[in-house]
């Protein structure tokens, strides 16, 4: 059965947690990465017209957290407990959120820019760590085992850590150790440093 992977050349964001759940699943994949001049040709051929896009079998999915989920469920990568489930695709969601309302529309000057994302910082952004934080049983979100919400997580901690929110310093991350943990275990899963390796 082939099965593909279609996002922009790099290893970051809604991309990077499809490949990284995919890897972690056992699962050859096609990893197809586009740059903005096919994507143009193709966004009004994809559903939603963005991506990550994964096909299988013939038939296409998109939607980040669905993506993560079907591979999660089909490969012992999502609880199998209904509430558990629930409990981990809230916290999926709420990384969507994240990046849906983190500030900086590119009219902004950088003060502006500065101002807003402080604020957002101070305010949303710390309710949701705190409310993460206490979610995280450790390592993992569920103890020993990763999930594909866990693999999310640590690709937005990745991003917070590599500076690619202008005015949110890493450090802000050091108010959740149990995050930062979580995000650290991940990185350090045998698929997740096997996918890295053979990039
Ligand atoms: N809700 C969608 C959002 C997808 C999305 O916005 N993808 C971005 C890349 S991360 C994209 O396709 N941008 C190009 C475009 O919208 O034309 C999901 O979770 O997959």
């Amino acid at each position: 059965m082939a099965t593909s992977l279609t996002y922009f050349n790099f290893d970051g964001s809604r991309g990077l947690e499809c490949r990284l759940a995919l890897a972690a699943a056992g699962v050859q994949f096609n990893d197809i990465r586009i740059d903005r001049t096919q994507w143009l040709a193709l966004k009004p051929t994809m559903p939603y017209g963005a991506l990550p896009v994964l096909e299988h079998d013939g038939r296409t999915l998109s939607q980040t957290n669905a993506i993560l989920v079907y591979v999660g469920r089909e490969h012992g990568l999502h609880p199998a407990d209904s509430w558990l489930a629930a409990e981990h695709e809230a916290v999926m969601q709420s990384v969507e959120d994240l990046r849906v309302k983190m500030p900086g529309r590119p009219d902004m000057s950088e003060d502006e820019k500065r101002t807003t994302r402080e604020e957002f910082a101070a305010g949303w952004l710390k309710t949701w760590g705190d409310t993460v934080e206490a979610r995280v049983r450790g390592p993992f979100l569920e103890g020993e085992t990763m999930n594909v919400a866990d693999i999310k997580l640590a690709v937005i901690l990745r991003s917070f850590l590599a500076g690619a929110y202008d005015h949110i310093p890493a450090s802000t991350l050091n108010a959740w150790p149990k995050l930062l943990a979580l995000g650290l275990a991940v990185n350090a899963h045998p698929a997740v440093v096997g996918y890295f390796a053979r990039r």
